[in-house]
């Protein structure tokens, strides 16, 4: 039988390999989009299918989640709406509390209204560890450091909680940095490589950055999204960390992107203390051995890797764009 899914942050990057892969799958895909003046769904553009159906809500408003829940009722739900950059939620601390936070008990408590036996999954987040060095699994101490942090933290523990007390099939995976050609343009990966295209382009000379020294282990979003479906066809709802173990700092980053294109990073990154977090995380090296020795889960693709292929895709549609390709 065909199986139907929902997911919150449709539009987003993660959402939008998710709903191809589940299309590819076989699943009715049901996705959630928040209204705004002009459409935001460019990385869904290109998904012309039947099966895959978009609804008006959000998950600020429990009202739109209940009856949705209800008419829909989805075989699998998957939570990866949320406000997702950090240095944002210490200028937006409420809204992202109400979103990443409160979001997640009202999808909750929408699922038990329904009465339905579906499958949740949470987009849990290495940003939960903060403080505590790595490496980072399944059973280290939670510090977070931002209100985003502290906004997911509560959603991990209330997914936790309703699969303890209400017996749900409910799961959070806790991914470690991901990302892709679809990756928002302000986060650092994809900044620097919009940065290098724009450099070897002519567009501009320099690229401005916060906290170089920072590490982090990046991995592909596409091999991730496999992930978050692997964790809910297992037999018991289970947490896991999903990671490929290598640690980057942002100034390698910034090395890999630049010479992919032929370019020293260093003629052309300036600093501004602008892009300084209040409380930065120093360090996030995730152990995915759990995800592996279980799900047989494994990434592919290394820090490097990325780098070249975002450069590319970056490169290629700016060229595009700019009408040199
Ligand atoms: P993203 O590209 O920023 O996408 C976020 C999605 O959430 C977008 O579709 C956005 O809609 C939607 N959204 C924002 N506020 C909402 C609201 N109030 N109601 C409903 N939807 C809302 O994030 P991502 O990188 O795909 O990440 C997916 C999830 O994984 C997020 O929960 C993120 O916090 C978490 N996560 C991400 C990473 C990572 O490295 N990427 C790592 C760990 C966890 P619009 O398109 O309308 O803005
Ligand atoms: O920063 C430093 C910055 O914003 C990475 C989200 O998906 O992953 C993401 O959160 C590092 C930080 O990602 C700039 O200080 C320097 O140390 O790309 P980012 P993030 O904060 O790690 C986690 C796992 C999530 O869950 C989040 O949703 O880079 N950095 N200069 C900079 N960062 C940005 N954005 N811009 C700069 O100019």
């Amino acid at each position: 039988m065909t199986k139907s899914a929902f997911i919150t942050g449709i539009t987003g990057q993660d959402g939008s390999y998710l709903a191809e892969f589940l299309l590819a799958k076989d699943y009715e895909v049901h996705g959630l989009v928040r209204r705004a003046s002009t459409l935001n769904r460019s990385r869904i553009d290109h998904l012309h299918d039947p099966r895959l159906h978009l609804h008006y809500g959000d998950l600020t408003d429990g009202v739109s989640l209940v009856n949705l829940i209800h008419a829909i009722q989805p075989d699998e739900v998957y939570n990866l709406g949320a406000q997702s950059h950090v240095k944002v939620s210490f200028e937006m601390p409420e809204y992202t509390a109400s979103t990443d936070a409160v979001g997640t008990l009202r999808l909750l408590e929408a699922i038990r209204a329904a009465g339905i036996d579906t499958r949740f999954y949470q987009a849990s987040t290495s940003e939960m560890f903060g403080a505590t060095p790595p490496p980072q699994n399944e059973t280290t101490l939670f510090y977070p450091r931002s209100p985003y942090g502290a906004a997911k933290l509560y959603s991990h523990w209330v997914t936790v909680n309703y699969r303890e007390a209400y017996d749900l099939f409910a799961v959070s995976g806790i991914l470690f940095n991901h990302e892709s050609p679809r990756r928002g343009e302000s986060f650092l990966t994809r900044k620097v490589t919009l940065g290098v295209a724009s450099i070897k382009l002519g567009i501009t000379d320099h690229l401005t950055l916060g906290n170089l020294e920072a590490v982090r282990d990046w991995g592909y979003a596409k091999e991730y999204v496999e992930g978050m479906w692997q964790m809910l066809q297992h037999d018991e709802p289970q947490d896991y960390v999903l990671a490929t173990g290598i640690g980057t700092t942002v100034r390698e980053w910034c090395q890999y992107a630049f010479a992919h294109a032929g370019l020293d990073w260093e003629e052309h990154v300036r600093y501004d203390g602008a892009y300084e977090r209040p409380t930065e995380v120093d360090a996030l090296i995730g152990d995915a051995s759990k995800a592996r020795d279980v799900l047989g889960w494994k990434p592919e693709t290394d820090a490097q890797g990325l780098a070249k292929l975002m450069v590319d895709a970056d490169l290629e549609q700016m060229s595009r764009l700019l009408g040199r390709s």
